[in-house]
This record gives structure tokens, C-alpha cells and sequence, in this order.
């Protein structure tokens, strides 16, 4: 990746803070799997990481939300905020940070950002007439509706917009198509994936109008400094959050100097042009840097339907958590679609997966080298002999894994991660078949313990390679081979931390048992 410096070493990653008048579903556990997946697998590869995820406590629609349920919106949003942090905690999420933009430190952050803005002269005060979708918390042009039943404007979300006009102050953003058109261009790796970038590009390339950035007809949201009629549009304070985390304003904080630029806002495809088009003008127009990298991924749905309240069929993770187990909807979330494009949540696919990739494949392999070590060697590592090519070529395709799991994920390709993984999976089933060490047990016991230990050797690489997506599971086989707790990061791939025989091994438990459905489930 480009722009990369001395801190190199450093990984700043965040997720989008999610509005709080919903409760979470499996799309937020989506976005921020994918975020702790990739914070846990820098962690290991030496990084200094800062994880931030969080909620979009202000707007109209929290404001809505919390006026139909009767209290105050700083109550609403204490309450539900935490459905989120329940999430977080349940789906086993590492973030180091987790912000809400109602704290104090949030409006001081919000409100430099705005003055450096005006200061540069990019904000000026104007009226707003147009149409805007509370749903979406966006403005939208006449020619971008359609006509719904009742008369109503839609969005091209499928959200009703309603007619807005108000004293407003303005953003210059027409402004910004030559610049940012430029930053695209010296910055190629900037919006991924690279369908993604081509729609944001032509988007920018289509002309775009001043952004209303204040509203005067609610209260729930950040003041504008100097003029408190105003408060500052949603998404102007939200996105904010990213800078806030790490101190801004004090950009002399080492928070700040360490980790902004991010390194990468994960977001869904519905929010790209906020974070592609947006962010870096009012940066660049504050005068700071701009991230290094958004990636929008796809959508899920459930069952071949889109995902929605009104159809009633939102899947709560903690239900499928539940059901399946925690790192087996984990894994099948990051392994079922090619990251970036939609996907299909479906129960058969789910059960598919745990069975035939975690319990056949991964599961038994572990499970049956195991229990021949507890049966042949009362439980001991074997010492090896001499290496065939056979062992050579297991433990270097093992090792190898490492350089290509690096790219995969520095790409977000994170069902690619896996499939190299699972090569190897594959690679030692194979193996064990070849070697049978159930056959040698009586004629060459000596062969039978070097089979065992290069399968121990493969197992522990394998352990070690699954940690960001499975961390419970993993850390129960390195327990099963006696690997110590400092033992387990990416520095400890390789033969140079070997297990070493003669280590009397716990017994083993199968870590990832068959999904058997229920008897009246078809
Ligand atoms: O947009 N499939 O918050 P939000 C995949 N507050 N991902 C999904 C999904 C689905 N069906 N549904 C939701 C907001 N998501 C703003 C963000 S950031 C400065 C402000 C995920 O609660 C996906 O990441 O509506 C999407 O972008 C996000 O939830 C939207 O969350």
C-alpha cells in the first residue's frame, strides 16, 4: 500500500458507528468481524493496533426514535448503545475502543473540525430547500427521486424523503471534484474493492452540489461553534468520531501522531460515497490527511431475501451464536462470500460448512492425530527421525502459508486467507491418508513418531493461522499441544519454534463437533 512511513508498525482500523435506533443484527457483527479479524491478525504480525468501533448517538432519526419510545434521547441512547456493546462482548470483538459521539470529548472534537473548515473558508451560511431522507440522514436532489404511492418522494434507498427548507450553513463540495478526482488518481488503493472506486469516481466525475451541513429544525445534535441556532449535520459529526478517538484536536497527542492517518474505515457499500467523497474533503479541508484505505463490503441477506424489519426476518447473531457456536458463525461469515461482493445467509449453508470444512476436514485432522499420540506414545510428542519429502514438503507448505495470508488479508481478501489455510488442511488429510501411521504402528514404530510430530508441527501452524477468526477454537488446540501463551504470535511460525518432543500432551477433546439438526428440522 502506498504512503506508508516509519510507523509502519503501527494499524489504526475502525468500524462504522452504528446508529443506535436499531438493535444490532448480523450486519453490524458483519463489519466489525471483519475489523476484529484483521486488528487480531496485525496484533500477532508485531503491530501496535487501535481497533475503534462505537455508535451515532445524534440525527433526526435517533431523535425520532427516541420520541416514539417515549424518553429523553440521552437515556434512548444510553440504553440502546449498550445493546452494542453487548455485541461486541458476545461476539468475542478485541476493539480497544468503543466511542459514542454524545461524550463531552466528542463536541470539542466536532466543533474544531468545523472551525478549521470555516476558518479555511469552505463553510458558508446559505438556505436549504430540498428534500432529505430522515432514514438515511442524507440530502437528496429532485432528479434522484421517484414517485411513491401517496405521493411521497423516495430516495434510491427506498427511504420517503420530506421537504426541507431552513437557514443552513453550506460545505463548498462542488468545489472538491478536481481535487478529489486528483487524490483518487495519486491514491489507487484508497477505495477497495475496485468496483467500488470506479462507481465513487464517476460519481464525483458527475458534478456535485454544495452539502448542507447544519439544521436549525431539531436540537438533537453538536452546536455549530459561534452560532447555536445551527446544529451540525449527523454525518458531518459522525464521521468525526474517527479523528476524536485519537485525541483530535490535540494533534501533537501521541494517540494522533501514532495512529491518524487510519489505516482503514471498514464500511458497508451503503455508506461508500460518506466516507470516499465526504471525509477526505472535509480533511483535506481542515487540513488534515485523510485515511489510507475504505473498504466497502457487500450486503447480506437471509434466505435470497433482503434483510428488513418490516419483513420481520432480521437475524439476531446472537440466536445463530447460540445455534452454531461462536467461531463457527464466524468463520462461515468471513468464509461464505468473496469479501466485497453480497451474500446469502442460509441455515444449510452454515451447517454445510461447520460440518464438512471445521468438523471433517480441521476437527478430525487434529482429533485423530491426537488420539494416535495419546495411544502409540502414552500420550508424549514423539522425536522425530529423518525427514522424507514427503515431511519436507508438508512442513514447508505449512510455513509457507504465512507471506500469502499477509496479502490476503493487507487486501481484505479474507475468504482467500482462509482458502490457503485450508489448502494445508487439506494438504495433511492427505497426508496422514499416504502415511498411515495406524499401519507403521507395529512395523516401523520409528517412522510412525516422525509422521506424528510433522502432523503435530502442521496442526500447530494451523492453530496459529486460525487465530483472528477463531481465537476460542485456536487457543484450545495450542492448549492441546502445549504451545505457552508466548508462544502464539506470527513470530512463532516456523521451525525455529518447533514443539519440542518429549512434552507430555494433555488429552485431546474434538474442538469442532458435527452440527446434528434437530430431529424435526428437514
Ligand atoms: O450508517 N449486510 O449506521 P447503521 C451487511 N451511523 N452489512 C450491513 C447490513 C447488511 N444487511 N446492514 C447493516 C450508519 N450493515 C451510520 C454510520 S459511520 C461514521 C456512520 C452494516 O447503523 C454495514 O457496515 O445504519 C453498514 O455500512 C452499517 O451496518 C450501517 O450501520
Amino acid at each position: 500500500m502506498s504512503g506508508q512511513t516509519s510507523s509502519d508498525k503501527t494499524y489504526y482500523v475502525t468500524t462504522p458507528i452504528y446508529y443506535v435506533n436499531d438493535a444490532p443484527h448480523i450486519g453490524h457483527a458483519y463489519t466489525t468481524l471483519a475489523c476484529d479479524v484483521l486488528a487480531r491478525f496485525k496484533r500477532l504480525d508485531g503491530y501496535d493496533v487501535y481497533f475503534l468501533t462505537g455508535t451515532d448517538e445524534h440525527g433526526q432519526k435517533v431523535e425520532k426514535s427516541a420520541e416514539a419510545a417515549g424518553v429523553d434521547p440521552q437515556a434512548f441512547t444510553d440504553q440502546v448503545s449498550q445493546n452494542f456493546r453487548e455485541l461486541a462482548d458476545f461476539m468475542n470483538f478485541s476493539h480497544d475502543g468503543f466511542i459514542r459521539t454524545t461524550e463531552p470529548r466528542h463536541a470539542v472534537s466536532s466543533q474544531a473540525i468545523w472551525t478549521a473548515l470555516k476558518e479555511n473558508g469552505h463553510i458558508y451560511l446559505g438556505t436549504y430547500n430540498g428534500w432529505y431522507a430522515v432514514r438515511d440522514e442524507a440530502f437528496y436532489a429532485e432528479d434522484e427521486l421517484t414517485d411513491g404511492p401517496d405521493g411521497k418522494k423516495i430516495a434510491p434507498s427506498g427511504a420517503e424523503c420530506e421537504w426541507v427548507e431552513e437557514p443552513s450553513y453550506f460545505f463548498d463540495l462542488s468545489k472538491w471534484q478536481e481535487p478529489l478526482l486528483k487524490f483518487y488518481e495519486e491514491n489507487p488503493d484508497f477505495i477497495a474493492p475496485k468496483s467500488r472506486r470506479n462507481e465513487v469516481i464517476s460519481f464525483v466525475k458527475g458534478g456535485m452540489h454544495d452539502l448542507s451541513v447544519s439544521r436549525t429544525s431539531f436540537k438533537w445534535g453538536v452546536d455549530v461553534p459561534g452560532d447555536e441556532k445551527h446544529i451540525m449535520y449527523v454525518w458531518l459529526d459522525a464521521l468525526t468520531n474517527y479523528i476524536t478517538a485519537v485525541n483530535y484536536p490535540d494533534q501533537e497527542s501521541s494517540q494522533y501522531t501514532k495512529f491518524w492517518p487510519a489505516d482503514l474505515h471498514m464500511v458497508g457499500k451503503d455508506i461508500l460515497r460518506f466516507h470516499a467523497v465526504y471525509w477526505p474533503a472535509f480533511l483535506i479541508g481542515a487540513g488534515l490527511a485523510p485515511p489510507k484505505r475504505i473498504y466497502a463490503h457487500g450486503w447480506w441477506t437471509n434466505e435470497g431475501q433482503k434483510i428488513s424489519k418490516s419483513v420481520g426476518n432480521v437475524i439476531d447473531p446472537r440466536e445463530i451464536v447460540e445455534t452454531y457456536g461462536l467461531d463457527q458463525v464466524r468463520y462461515f461469515l468471513m468464509r461464505e462470500v468473496p469479501f466485497g461482493n453480497d451474500g446469502d445467509f442460509s441455515r444449510k449453508s452454515v451447517v454445510s460448512r461447520i460440518n464438512s470444512e471445521l468438523a471433517n476436514d480441521l476437527g478430525n485432522l487434529a482429533q485423530r492425530t491426537l488420539s494416535m499420540v495419546g495411544r502409540y506414545c502414552e500420550g508424549v510428542l514423539p522425536e522425530p527421525g529423518a525427514y522424507t519429502d514427503a515431511d519436507t514438503a508438508m512442513l514447508k507448505q505449512a510455513t509457507a502459508v504465512m507471506d500469502a495470508y499477509r496479502t490476503h488479508l493487507d487486501n481484505q481478501v479474507f475468504h482467500e486467507a482462509l482458502e490457503t489455510i485450508w489448502q494445508v488442511v487439506r494438504a495433511a488429510n492427505a497426508y496422514v491418508d499416504q502415511q498411515a501411521p495406524w499401519a507403521l504402528h507395529k512395523e516401523d514404530p520409528a517412522r510412525r513418531d516422525t509422521v506424528l510430530y510433522v502432523l503435530a508441527e502442521t496442526i500447530r501452524h494451523l492453530a496459529l493461522y486460525i487465530q483472528p477468526y477463531m481465537p476460542d477454537s485456536a487457543a484450545v488446540m495450542l492448549d492441546q499441544l502445549d504451545v505457552p501463551a508466548d508462544a502464539r504470535d506470527f513470530t512463532h511460525v516456523g521451525e525455529g519454534s518447533a514443539l519440542t518432543p518429549g512434552t507430555t500432551l494433555p488429552k485431546p477433546a474434538p474442538v469442532f463437533p458435527r452440527f446434528v439438526e434437530e430431529e424435526s428440522a428437514n
